[in-house]
């Protein structure tokens, strides 16, 4: 598609004296008609902007495409309807000549409807005689070339007549029956993809846009790529967690746009205050969102925002093609509901060369600034589109149809893999339980902060100010040049205590599970301290089995702060330690953050505070198993539960459904009986003597521990034994 109303270049090869051409044009021109149908002359003659153009331009001018580069240069005799319209709807052919402006087309009452209808009369009879005997094989295809550009000027009518109607408030609708993008119907995954050396781009046989050629070699590393696009229930969820309004998750470019035209949605989004709840409008007319249809009509900007959110990223265009290429039945809405953004801009192809003539005008020249959206949507025609199709806008333009589709890089099994498995197997099990660490996707390690900050959740300020306390001490036993490794590092604020107290530090190397919680934390650190050289590491860290180059050849000193530790089982914790040990290396150290046991009442406070935080942490777990594993829990429908667990000297987490029910999730169905729960955390509370002898039996020697006042929170130095 051309970036705003005009076609891609020149096609390649197609045979002369095809019968068969003339009724695909007559059926193609038949069907530009029928997309005026529905508008009055007062609609078909109004421009809402100037990107847009008013319908009755798009059927003046995809006549003119075809009266100026097939009829007057290949049929003999041929009588331009008015020459005025050479000047008229020439869209920005400079080869041709001068032209109207663009933004006010709008501004064209004459010719009236009425006359435009006749010019297009006046070009399909002499189309239709042209066609009738045979044609040289270069008019042929350039006659291919129109009806493709006359398809893309079908799809910008109708997103050019809803941008429109999105101005007026009588708010009208197109047609009840319009097209609009529906929902997915299977579960969503990531699709692994091998990669490798492929080919990209459209081959020689069939027809194809200029920018799609040459078909050329690119290297692709493993990745992932979703099997179906983003809906507008996940977009609800980025929103509600401050999406256009955190800084961290977009461009520059983007963030100046999100300020300066005040986005907090999609394009046509607006909030029903009487219904509470966001409506959009959509060729049909107004209509509440749908959770589950894909979010369309959002920028590069906003999409590139949501997945940095989400811990994903959009695909390259060759990543795309190459998994659409390659096997299309393993992906859902690839034509047919959205156009998606790719993190691609729309460049040539190696080997590129433009179309020979005016025609070749088109693409080239528009090979900047701009970026590549693969797939297509629900108005653009059928059977238009294909792999390798390059539709191309700029990045803040959202009255398309454009919505994402995420992909990530694939070392090793995916997350999304082993998060479907985990919640299969936790919810199958006769007491249902699910790991911990899947609490923190975006939305998660976001509550986690705020519980953080909570008055009842002492953990962390106890930790904090005992460690701005000892860190000079700690501080000693640190090598010059050392790297520090950080589990679990989130938001690395602790972090900094320690890099202030140990300036001899050089390498920092923050590992978590949050790929969005580690962008933005290494982003602010590399901004505090500029002669540190960090390298974060999107891994769950206890399986993390090698660190970056940069903790080559330097002494390692873990940081474990936040008691983390207290979510492991005690065998597991030492299976921990002890792998934690072998990854530090020989002679490398550990400081080690452990909450403390004591009395019931203040740790059953700590996770059950009274502004329900902690609960809002535990249910995204079922949101988050929604959100991403095509879920129908409702998050409602269960409750927080926090306990003390005497005799495992353990606080407990649990979801507590309220009633029989069923939900499903991945593809199965869990049942629930009233009262039963699944366990979602275990923060086993140590004395100090205990965590001692864990340490020990994962072969740590203790170097330090220190306690601060109640509630008691420790921290230890571990050393290599
Ligand atoms: C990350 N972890 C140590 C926290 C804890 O206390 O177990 C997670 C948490 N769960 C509820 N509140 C905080």
């Amino acid at each position: 598609m051309a970036p705003s109303d005009d076609a891609p270049a020149l096609a390649a090869v197609r045979p002369a004296g095809d019968a068969r051409l003339l009724a695909r044009y007559r059926a193609v021109r038949a069907a530009s008609q029928a997309l005026a149908a529905p508008l009055s002359p007062e609609d078909q003659l109004a421009q809402s902007m100037a990107d847009a153009s008013p319908t009755k331009w798009h059927l003046a001018h995809t006549a003119w495409f075809f009266e100026t580069f097939v009829l007057i240069p290949n049929l003999e005799g041929y009588q331009a309807f008015d020459p005025a319209f050479r000047y008229l709807f020439n869209s920005y052919y400079e080869a041709i000549g001068e032209r109207h402006p663009r933004p006010a087309r709008g501004l064209l009452t004459r010719p009236s409807a009425a006359e435009v209808a006749a010019y297009r009369a006046h070009v399909d009879e002499a189309m239709g005689r042209l066609l009738a005997g045979p044609v040289a094989r270069e008019v042929g295809d350039l006659v291919v070339l129109g009806l493709a550009h006359e398809e893309q000027h079908q799809e910008l009518i109708l997103m050019d007549i809803l941008h429109l109607f999105s101005l007026s408030p009588l708010r009208p609708a197109y047609a009840s029956d319009a097209p609009v993008a529906k929902p997915s119907a299977r579960p969503a995954e990531f699709v692994a993809v091998a990669g490798g050396r492929v080919k990209l781009g459209a081959g020689e046989g069939g027809f194809a846009f200029d920018n799609e050629r040459p078909r050329h070699d690119a290297l692709l590393a493993p990745y992932r790529l979703a099997s179906r696009l983003v809906t507008s229930g996940e977009w609800l969820e980025f929103m509600e967690d401050g999406g256009y309004g955190r800084h961290e998750f977009w461009h520059a470019d983007g963030w100046t746009r999100v300020k300066a035209e005040g986005w907090r949605a999609p394009l046509y989004w607006s909030w029903d205050e009487a219904a509470g709840r966001w409506q959009t409008l959509t060729l049909r007319g107004p209509a509440p969102v749908d959770p589950d249809a894909p979010v369309v009509h959002v920028s590069f900007y906003e999409a590139a925002a949501y997945a940095a959110w989400a811990g994903a990223r959009l695909p390259t265009e060759g990543e795309w093609e190459h998994a659409v290429g390659a096997g299309a039945e393993r992906f859902e809405q690839v034509h047919d509901a959205a156009w998606q953004w790719t993190a691609s801009a729309y460049s040539p192809h190696p080997g590129f060369a433009a179309a020979a003539g005016a025609v070749g005008e088109y693409n080239a020249k528009f090979m900047v600034g701009q970026m590549v959206l693969k797939g297509g949507a629900c108005v653009t025609p059928t059977g238009h589109s294909r792999a390798a199709y390059r539709n191309f806008y700029y990045p803040h333009q959202r009255w398309m149809f454009a919505g994402l589709r995420l992909a990530r890089d694939d070392a090793g099994p995916s997350a999304g893999e082993s998060f479907a498995a985990d919640v299969v197997a936790g919810l199958s099990a006769a007491r249902k339980s699910l790991p911990a660490k899947w609490f923190y996707d975006a939305r998660g390690s976001r509550l986690f902060e705020e519980v953080c900050e909570l008055a009842e959740y002492y953990p962390t300020r106890q930790e904090t100010a005992l460690l701005k306390r000892i860190a000079p001490e700690i501080a000693a036993h640190i090598p010059a040049g050392a790297a520090l490794i950080e589990l679990g590092s989130g938001t690395s604020l602790k972090t900094r205590i320690m890099l202030d107290a140990a300036p001899q530090i050089a390498a920092y190397i923050p590992i978590d599970i949050s790929g969005s919680a580690l962008a933005a934390a290494a982003k602010a650190i590399r901004q505090d301290y500029p002669r540190l050289a960090v390298t974060p590491l999107e891994r769950d860290f206890t399986v993390v089995r090698e660190l970056a180059d940069a903790a080559e050849g330097r002494p390692r000193v873990g940081f474990f702060p936040g008691s983390t530790i207290g979510n492991f089982a005690p065998d597991e914790a030492v299976e921990l330690l002890g792998r934690l040990r072998g990854l530090l290396g020989e002679g490398g150290g550990f400081i080690v953050g452990v909450d403390l046991a004591k009395d019931p009442a203040t740790l059953v406070a700590a996770y059950d505070d009274a502004a329900g935080v902690t609960a809002a942490f535990n249910r995204n777990l079922l949101a988050r198993i929604n959100r991403e594993l095509s879920g129908d829990f409702d998050p409602g429908a269960f409750a927080h539960r926090a306990l003390w667990n005497a005799a495992e000297g353990r606080m407990e987490m649990h979801l507590k459904a309220l009633t029989d029910h069923t939900a499903r999730a991945a593809g199965r169905a869990f049942g629930f009986v009233a009262g039963e729960t699944i366990h979602t955390e275990n923060s086993y509370k140590f004395t100090p003597a205990r965590f001692a002898d864990l340490a020990r039996r994962a072969g740590w020697r203790v170097d330090g521990q220190w306690v601060s006042p109640a509630p008691e929170f420790a921290i230890f130095l571990l050393s290599s034994a």
